[in-house]
């Protein structure tokens, strides 16, 4: 009698630790699946620190000042360990509860998710599919630790390590099986998943480690670059330019908020004292620069408001920045455009390729080679170290990041990247505006109602902008100056508005006097048409 209940109570400790490690492996795994997502789509994030910068936000002052006073400069070393302790032990806890109350500890890794979901989000400098990295970190751990747990039961080491033929206990489901037959191959399926969630976890590990290692080195470099000052200044912001509307788009977009959009799954980490820009093709001469060489050149300042073709009507993959680069048109100068030339190819260092009309980027636009951006070096996501900006094209004929030559070309004989995937060749931003408040939806006290957004038609400029309620009269907004023509610019209008539900629209005319088409079309293949539609309720 007595060896029985010893041999029960070391099973039963037996199976708490495997449980334990079970939860460990599962948790472990998703949090090296969250890390790596997050180096690969947006390097500026990792989860596991932008918990800690969630702790960070919430904990009080002279909590701060004492990790300060205590680790001194380690002190976000010791928060990360922190976590990485307090992760370690939920982990266990998870692994445990979920042996024990299947669906507990599923639960209880669906929220820590959850935290790490809310933590990701809320950073500034996150691009929106980081959110990617916490909730695919979430699905793997909940996945593995319920195979686990299965696996586990299915083994049941509290019955197996228990002399055979115990009464009483094989009515119970989980202590069901005769010991010693299928144990051994339930061990193994246990043990096997748990080995396999290690490893993947460790490979997780390693390869984050090195995209980690390319990105910070990139960002050191990133960090040391002294931009030069431009030769010719950016154009003097209009008094009167921001208007004072609650909500409305800054008239500057700041580079946290600057959308992104590309092909690239790990963001290109370029060495400026690599980088090279080659012009190839149809040239007199082939021409090659280093970035030292580029800094050196004569620098041009200008607010320019980038567009993506893909932007829905009323969508947000715009935005306006103050670039700082060298004219493209000097260098394909140098370079010498052969007859019969009509486009430039330009490749990234990922292989991505937009192809630009020759003649945007030599009668007399600014046709940038971008290496700042708002007054610091192009963002790693936004092209670092050089990228293109042409002002009045949409970003996929254009805008190339991670640029590395430009060859001189014909349409007859080359195509950018989306080209061959059903989007036109040519992509002149078209004319549109957008409503940004109120917000769709919301409800609006009854009477005179403020509104505010932006209008934009890049090389062409607005000349005017209008609403209408309830598809009653046009009726002329308040238009703010714009920086220039190649951006976007604020408008305003206060509507009279009676209790009830209504439909408001806006529509711009481009200083051609050309107003943006009424007719809906998806952005496919040259960008979307059709006015922006806000309905919101009065009462
Ligand atoms: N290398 C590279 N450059 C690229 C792209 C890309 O996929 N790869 N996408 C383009 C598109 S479609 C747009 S709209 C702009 C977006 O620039 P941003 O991410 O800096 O806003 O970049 C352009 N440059
Ligand atoms: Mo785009």
């Amino acid at each position: 009698m007595i060896p029985a209940p010893r041999l029960s109570e070391r099973a039963a400790a037996a199976r708490t630790r495997w449980s334990a490690a079970a939860g460990v492996v599962a948790v472990g795994s998703g949090v090296a699946l969250g890390e790596l997502l997050a180096a690969l789509l947006s390097p500026g994030v990792s989860p596991v620190t932008a918990l800690g910068g969630a702790v960070i936000d919430v904990v009080p002052p002279a909590v701060k000042d004492l990790a300060v006073a205590w680790f001194g400069t380690a002190d976000k070393a010791v928060l990360i360990a922190s976590i990485g302790l307090v992760t370690l032990v939920l982990a266990a806890v998870a692994g445990i509860l979920e042996d024990r109350r299947p669906g507990a500890g599923l639960v209880l890794a669906g929220l820590a998710g959850a935290a790490g979901l809310a933590a990701v989000v809320t950073r500034a400098q996150a691009a929106q599919l980081a959110a990617l990295a916490p909730v695919g970190a979430a699905m793997l751990a909940i996945g593995l630790l319920r195979v686990l747990s299965r696996r586990l039961a299915l083994w049941n080491p509290v019955d197996a390590a228990r002399p055979s033929g115990t009464p009483g206990d094989s009515k119970t489901p989980r202590d069901s099986r005769t010991p010693g037959e299928a144990a051994p191959l339930a061990r193994r399926g246990f043990l096997q998943a748990l080995g396999l969630g290690a490893a993947g976890a460790a490979v997780a590990g390693a390869v984050t480690a090195v995209v980690r290692r390319a990105g910070s080195l990139a960002d050191t470099a990133r960090s040391a670059l002294a931009l030069p000052a431009p030769k010719t200044t950016a154009q003097a912001i209009p008094a009167g330019a921001a208007l004072d509307v609650a909500g409305i788009s800054p008239l500057v977009t700041p580079n946290p908020d600057f959308y992104r959009i590309d092909t690239a799954l790990i963001v290109p980490t370029l060495s400026p004292e690599d980088w090279t820009l080659k012009v190839t093709g149809l040239v007199e001469r082939e021409v090659e620069l280093n970035f030292a060489e580029l800094l050196a050149k004569p620098m041009t300042a200008r607010h320019v408001t980038i567009a993506c073709v893909s932007n829905e009507v009323g969508g947000d993959l715009i935005g306006n920045a103050l670039w700082l680069g060298w004219p493209v048109r000097e260098l394909l100068a140098m370079a010498g455009p052969r007859d019969g030339a009509d486009m430039v190819l330009s490749v990234s260092s990922d292989g991505w390729t937009a192809g630009t009309p020759l003649e945007a980027l030599t009668d007399g636009r600014d046709a940038l080679l971008a290496v700042g951006m708002n007054g610091e070096p192009l963002p790693l996501e936004h092209g670092f170290p050089v990228r293109m900006i042409v002002p009045g094209l949409y970003g996929y004929v254009s805008a190339t990041k991670w640029l590395t030559e430009l060859k001189v070309t014909r349409f007859a004989d080359d195509a950018g990247y989306w080209t061959p995937r059903g989007w036109s060749a040519l992509g002149p931003i078209k004319t549109q505006s957008r409503i940004d408040v109120p917000r769709p939806g919301a409800t609006v006290t009854p009477g005179r109602v403020q509104f505010g957004g932006v209008a934009w038609a890049q090389h062409r400029g607005i000349a005017k902008v209008e609403l209408r309620v309830d598809r009653g009269p046009w009726q002329q907004a308040d238009l703010a100056p714009g920086i220039s023509k190649d951006t976007w610019v604020q408008w305003r209008s206060g509507l009279d508005l009676g209790p009830g539900q209504h439909e408001i629209q806006v529509r711009a005319t481009d200083s051609g006097g050309t107003p943006q088409p009424e007719q809906r079309t998806p952005p496919a293949p040259d960008g979307a048409t059709g006015y922006h539609t806000v309905t919101v309720t009065a009462g």
